[in-house]
């Protein structure tokens, strides 16, 4: 045990992070429609389909139908999930809704009510153990109808869509929920649109005109979402959610930090810059200049922007990002989520994501510099492989280490003065990955048993980690 000397606030949010589609499972249970993660392929695969061109949504369902449709079977476990979430003292629980289960199609004019009453029992369940629920309306989840036959977040009918699902959510959960996020790392959408915006690109084109023409769509969406909150859930609070990682100079050559700055702003800042501010902010408008992209509105949209930004940012924070304007094959560092060149002075996990708890304390400061905001880190954690030592226990000391260093950043945010919500970490229980649609690449406190051909009791066990994050939660993360 390490004693830090950083104080968190009385009442900081501390618990843990996952999405519907990565630990429900229930395919098809209760009405459930098809969503964008139950077609995705796992493996190698699934970063191809996300990072290159020409995905076309037709895929042997049959092949891929472990892991995405089973998850780790948490419709049927919750009970047992929330108990051991209870166990390590969680104040908060970071879920999310998934869209299909509640309009499985996406168009239906009227809620499945199976759907609603599922996640009815699992707030019931947390509020139990008075464990708050963070919500993400939509995290990588649109419903597949209205990715094939109406073209994702291009199609201004989904905002239509959008509004009546967390209308109907709202109003079923308003003794139930305060905290929403919107649109889970809505700034992913650049990198991967698949995911987030729903649709695939084809060809290098679709980069520009429609993929912005998307992110204006989930803007509307998201100033709808955040007024309709506040005015169907008093005393309610919209958070965006952004993937965020600080964009570092390889070194002092000013193109490479000029460099460096613009790639950082636009994927950082973008969403921000409009979600929280309320405007499209002058970097951007330059850029759709120069790209020739010019976005449909309608009427109104600019103001609603204005009317309807968000009362926190919540973010995701795993790596930094290191950048030279001019890279070779060999500087690149492979397999880095963000992208960027190999920076010498980090690590990465076994996945090539680099690690850097001082990125995070970077981040935080930057983002509450820039918005004024509250802050809430609801995702950060290691990927990893676990061993099972023959007496049954996990050692998994290189996942204390981890988050360890990181809580202990936050912690001197909070002393540089930024305002910090809580800290929910990511896949407090073992659970399928997005990237690889895999279970080996694993996060929890709680070990699920269950490989990647879907083999396993699905048993639950405490790991290492377990012990340690419930004692930093008792003491408040003064012992970390
Ligand atoms: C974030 C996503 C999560 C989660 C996490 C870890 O980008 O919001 O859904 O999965 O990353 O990623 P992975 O599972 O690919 O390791």
């Amino acid at each position: 045990m390490k004693q830090t000397e950083k104080r968190f606030p009385e009442g900081f949010l501390w618990g843990g992070a996952t999405a519907a589609n990565q630990l429900e499972g229930g395919f098809g249970e209760g009405n459930k429609g098809l969503n964008i993660a139950d077609v995705l392929p796992g493996g190698k695969e699934r970063l191809q389909v996300l990072k290159q061109p020409g995905f076309n949504w037709e895929i042997d369902k049959e092949k891929y139908h472990y892991p995405n449709h089973l998850g780790i079977d948490f419709y049927h476990r919750y009970k047992e999930d929330i108990a051991l979430f209870a166990e390590m003292g969680f104040k908060a629980y970071r879920m999310s809704i998934a869209w299909s289960r509640i309009f499985p199609n996406g168009d239906e004019l009227e809620p499945n009510e199976e759907g609603l009453a599922f996640y009815d029992r699992v707030f019931d369940e947390l509020a139990k153990y008075d464990i708050e629920p963070v919500v993400t309306l939509s995290h990588y989840e649109m419903p597949l109808n209205l990715v094939k036959n109406y073209g994702g977040w291009r199609n201004r009918n989904v905002v239509t869509f959008f509004e009546r699902y967390v209308e109907a959510v709202f109003n079923r959960y308003k003794d139930k929920v305060k905290y929403w996020l919107t649109f889970n790392e809505i700034n992913s959408g650049l990198m991967m649109p698949v995911m987030g915006l729903g649709f695939a690109i084809q060809k290098e084109e679709d980069r520009y005109q429609p993929t912005f023409q998307a992110f204006h769509h989930q803007f509307v969406a998201s100033a709808l979402a955040v007024k309709a909150a506040h005015r169907i859930i008093p005393g309610s609070q919209v958070g965006c959610m952004l993937i965020y990682a600080p964009v570092y100079a390889y070194d002092s050559n000013p193109e490479n930090v000029m460099y460096a700055h613009e790639e950082g702003r636009f994927f950082n800042n973008f969403c921000g810059d409009v979600q929280i501010r309320g405007k499209y902010p002058a970097f951007v408008n330059r850029y759709f200049k120069e790209h020739h992209i010019e976005i449909e509105m309608e009427d109104g949209d600019l103001e609603l922007i204005k009317e309807g930004t968000v009362d926190f940012i919540s973010l995701s924070y795993y790596m930094s990002r290191t950048e030279r304007k001019e890279k070779t094959a060999e500087e690149v560092r492979q397999g880095n989520m963000v992208g960027g060149v190999k920076n010498p002075f980090l690590k990465a996990s076994d996945w090539g994501w680099e690690i850097d708890p001082i990125g995070l304390r970077i981040t935080l400061n930057e983002l509450y510099d820039r918005y004024e905001v509250p802050l809430f880190i609801v995702e950060n954690g290691l990927g990893a492989y676990d061993k099972i030592e023959e007496d049954g226990s996990i050692h998994d000391d290189y996942r204390i280490e981890y988050l360890r260093e990181h809580i202990k950043a936050v912690g001197e945010a909070i002393e540089d003065g930024v305002e910090v919500m809580g800290y929910t970490s990511w896949g407090c229980i073992d659970l399928v990955s997005a990237s690889t649609g895999e279970m080996s690449k694993r996060y929890g406190f709680i070990y699920v048993d269950l490989d990647d051909e879907g083999n396993g009791t699905l048993e639950r066990k405490r790991k290492k980690s377990f012990y340690w994050y419930k004692n930093v939660i008792t003491t408040n993360g003064e012992v970390l």
